[in-house]
């Protein structure tokens, strides 16, 4: 994915808690697509709306993306530590503001990735994860995440088609097949905040499920 600036708000946003909805996913599920078309439909529905994405986010974080993606390996411990450094930048310079200024937030990654990627796929302990968690975002926690899930060659099969593969992309079918695993154990774990949706749906069925399920969870939309 070609970086992108966070995305706009409306300028006149009410003040008040902002509602924060993530997007998870192995490679090439949809998640650019989804948050794309969910924010377009959320300001279509009069909300104000920030589309986002991690690693980056933030001038600080967008740095530490080159660095993740750029760099490495890294041990898995320096490698988390570095998304929760980006995440920090992220959430107190672009996602608390928000939220505190009344705006919806559209997250396309967040910290369910690093105990998918970090965790379930190079053996991060899920307590260094909450540790990272409580030390960089304090109480703050999604309040919607949507799970994209799609068989890893399928969204294999999407990203290298763009033919520009990072090194995760590069790891082989057993690290997807965990990283796939630990998302659907997340959701498992946790289904009051997340959702699993059937990512190798047409875009639209996506949308569509996607959009029932905030409806259902969050409210605010007609
Ligand atoms: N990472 C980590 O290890 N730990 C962390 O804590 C965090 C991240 C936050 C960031 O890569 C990498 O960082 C990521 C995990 C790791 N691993 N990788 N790679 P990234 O930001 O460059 O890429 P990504 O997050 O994985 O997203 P992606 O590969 O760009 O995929 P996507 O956003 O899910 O998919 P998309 O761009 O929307 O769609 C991909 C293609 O499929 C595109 O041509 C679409 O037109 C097509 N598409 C989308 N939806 C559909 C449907 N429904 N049907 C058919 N075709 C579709």
């Amino acid at each position: 994915m070609a970086p992108e600036a966070p995305g706009s708000s409306t300028p006149e946003a009410p003040a008040g808690p902002g509602r924060f909805i993530t997007l998870e996913g192995g490679e090439g599920a949809g998640k650019t697509t989804l948050s794309r078309a969910l924010a377009a439909a959320l300001a279509g529905a009069g909300l104000p709306v920030l589309r986002t994405r991690e690693p980056g986010g933030a001038p600080g974080a967008e740095a530490v993306r080159g660095l993740i993606l750029g760099q490495g390996p890294w041990d898995p411990v320096a490698e988390a530590m570095l998304h929760f450094a980006a995440r920090r930048e992220h959430v107190a310079r672009t996602i608390a503001p928000a939220l505190e200024a009344g705006i919806w937030v559209v997250c396309d990654r967040f910290a369910d990735s690093t105990l998918a990627y970090q965790g379930a796929g190079q053996g991060l302990s899920r307590a260094v994860w909450e540790g990272l968690c409580d030390l960089a975002l304090g109480p703050l926690r999604p309040e919607l995440t949507l799970v994209l899930d799609l068989p890893p060659d399928r969204g294999m099969g999407r990203a290298l088609s763009r033919g520009d593969a990072n090194r995760y992309e590069m790891q082989g079918p057993e690290f997807h097949a965990r990283v796939r695993a630990g998302f659907l154990a997340i959701a498992e774990a946790e289904s009051g905040r997340c959702a699993v949706l059937d990512a190798a749906a047409r875009p639209e069925a996506v949308l569509a499920a996607a959009l029932e399920t905030v409806r259902a969870r969050l409210g605010g939309l007609a």
